[in-house]
């Protein structure tokens, strides 16, 4: 069947590419989806603010006088989050997608969402946005095109990564792009009034097509389901990616950080959604003289240099951060990011009788002011005992707005990691900080983590679940290859070369709930033991789990004796009796995990039980 709207032969859309199998498969999607209209996205402002006016007229925006260029989304209260259970790696075997994934047959999965695709974007345009990870022109870096009916998700790629024309030129003719498809699901009959937030709850699949390297998403037009470059692309098809071609995909932020006599050092560090990356990518260091500056705050892809280091690349070029909890306490440079060209969404909307219009979330002040309205749209009312603003709001802004971006951030080179830490929300048994005997040891600790689940994802919030390495709901193939993966990138490289691995957890509880550690800028305390434990200047103890600072080497400097006492008796002890609890359930782990997984996790187990036993 022919398509109702051509693409080539009105000179407005005519394809600003000769990229032959690109116009080809834009020409095959337009048949499918069916839209109005067909724009290639150049990436402009011009193209932008047409966008967000459009957004505003249609209500899916509302315009903040406070920040320029800034705005409000709320979303449709049914797509808040990652949908985890609609998420699936179709893989052509079930054991390539592994015990950890949503599988299905590819074959079978695509029949059934092209008959949602079929016509799903009757009434709308199709943008067609080509966009890049990782800074332009980097060895590094990947393209991909996206195709999308929300202008929403336009301008927020526009923000989280490279897009427009630039990108067509680096494809030029035949360039390699990951091929992304996505949808809202509410196809616009003949004058039928939108909605602000299109979506299609009922039916949402987020698919993944690992060996053809594809991405189709449908039905959501939130975050990770919806900005295909991040999670999808940037994570689990970059993993697959990575894989084949001796590369790191992988859920880190990457700090730089300078010593106040010393030499900078780059880290890495490993957590799940909404463990506070964002925070600590950005972290004002309560340490004199220390300096912290951001790379990334989510994703890094690593890759050998020649020089046997492993190089860093963060493949966003903005951030979409958790906005609750974030406050002037907690990550002041990221509320100077925020000072303007800033998308918020979700979050609450306070509109005084002075005009002004802004926006608002739990603990950005200590008292919420007067005259909230909720991100459902609705006059707030603390008295109902419902947030303001959902816990999982978020705000997406360029990092390039950022105080702390460090100066190298886009370099295509990448930073040079020392270090990569892997981290949970974890209230009791693992250590503020541990240091991995080995790398072998090292990808047990990651391969052990769990965390509790947060609001980053629909589903239960604060149950421990285990994620190795933060990367659960990112991996794109079976588990123990990914282990496997990790072992093997052991063995290629130079010997000493290879980052040193920690494990952290800032988030134990004491016996009244309250969190032991002080967190945020005191993690520059953390910092600082693994920066000297890599100059292999900071002492440190040998323990059943791995080596942890000694009692003096953490510097604990301007915290009460009350607290010194309490973080030296519980968090740099390690509490034998709770990890006795914990080694069955890492044995089911890990035989949860299947077959693939090396032997090597389990002598380590084997080997962390027999050092409990001999303390
Ligand atoms: O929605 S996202 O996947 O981009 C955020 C997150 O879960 O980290
Ligand atoms: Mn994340």
């Amino acid at each position: 069947m022919s398509s109702p709207n051509p693409i080539s032969d009105d000179p407005d859309t005519a394809p600003p590419t000769s990229h032959k199998k690109l116009i080809a498969w834009v020409e095959q999607w337009n048949d499918i989806l069916k839209p109005a209209n067909v724009r290639w996205c150049d990436g402009s402002e011009e193209e932008y603010h047409q966008l967000c006016d459009e957004m505003v007229a249609t209500g899916t925006l509302q315009e903040l006088n406070q920040r320029p260029n800034s705005y409000l989304a709320l979303s449709d209260p049914r797509d808040v989050a990652r949908v985890e259970e609609q998420t699936f790696i179709a893989s052509v075997n079930q054991e390539d997608a592994g015990p950890t994934n949503n599988w299905r047959d590819p074959a079978q999965l695509k029949e059934e969402m092209l008959e949602h695709f079929s016509g799903s974007m009757a009434g709308r345009t199709m943008y067609v946005i080509p966009f890049c990870m990782g800074p332009l022109g980097s060895a590094i870096s990947q393209h991909g095109v996206q195709i999308t009916d929300s202008p929403y998700v336009v301008v927020n790629m526009r923000i989280m990564t490279r897009m427009g024309h630039q990108v067509l030129d680096l494809l030029g003719e035949d360039g390699s792009f990951v091929p992304c498809v996505h949808s809202l699901g509410h196809p616009l009959a003949e004058g039928e009034k939108d909605v602000p937030w299109p979506c299609d709850p009922d039916h949402r699949c987020i698919a993944h097509f690992p060996e053809t390297r594809e991405i189709w998403s449908y039905g959501s037009g939130y975050g990770g389901n919806a900005l295909l470059g991040k999670k999808c692309f940037a994570l689990r098809i970059a993993s697959v990616m990575a894989r084949d071609d001796g590369w790191m995909a992988e859920h880190m932020l990457i700090l730089g950080v300078t010593p106040p006599d010393g030499e900078k050092k780059y880290i890495a560090a490993a957590f799940p959604s909404a463990c506070g990356k964002t925070n600590m990518a950005m972290m004002v260091p309560n340490l004199p003289g220390w300096k912290v500056e951001t790379v990334g705050d989510d994703i890094a892809w690593m890759r050998f240099g020649d020089d046997g280091q492993l190089y860093a690349i963060n493949p966003e070029a903005g951030f979409f951060g958790v906005a609750p909890g974030t406050s002037e306490k907690t990550n002041p440079n990221a509320l100077a990011t925020l000072s303007g060209n800033c998308v918020f969404t979700n979050v609450a909307h306070i509109e005084d009788e002075t005009g002004v219009e802004d926006v608002w979330w739990e603990s950005l002040t200590d008292e919420p002011p007067e005259g909230l309205t909720n991100w459902r749209g609705k006059a707030w009312n603390p008295a109902d005992g419902e947030p303001a603003a959902h816990p999982n709001a978020r705000f997406t802004v360029p990092a390039s707005q950022a105080p702390c971006i460090a100066p190298e951030w886009e370099d295509p080179k990448g930073v040079p990691i020392s270090a990569i830490l892997f981290g949970g929300r974890r209230a009791e048994a693992v250590p503020l900080v541990t240091e991995a005997r080995s790398w072998e040891h090292g990808i047990f600790l990651g391969a052990s983590m769990s965390s509790e689940t947060t609001s980053a994802a629909a589903g239960a919030v604060g149950k421990v679940r285990f994620d190795p390495f933060a990367m659960l709901p990112f991996m794109g193939y079976n588990v123990g290859d990914y282990i496997a993966h990790w072992l093997q990138i052991g063995k290629s490289a130079i010997k000493g070369r290879l980052p040193k691995l920690f494990w952290v957890n800032w988030f134990r509880r004491d016996e009244n709930n309250r969190f032991v550690w002080p967190g945020f800028g005191d993690n520059a305390r953390i910092v600082k033991w693994v920066v000297e434990r890599i100059a292999g200047k900071a002492e440190a103890v040998d323990t059943p789990l791995g080596l942890l600072p000694t009692q003096d080497a953490l510097d604990l400097s301007g915290l009460s004796e009350e607290q010194c006492e309490k973080i030296r008796s519980e968090l740099l002890e390690v509490d034998t009796d709770a990890w006795f609890r914990e080694l069955p359930r890492l044995q089911e782990h890990f035989d949860s995990l299947g077959e693939r997984v090396p032997d090597e996790v389990f002598e380590q187990l084997e080997d962390l039980t027999k050092r409990l036993q001999s303390v």
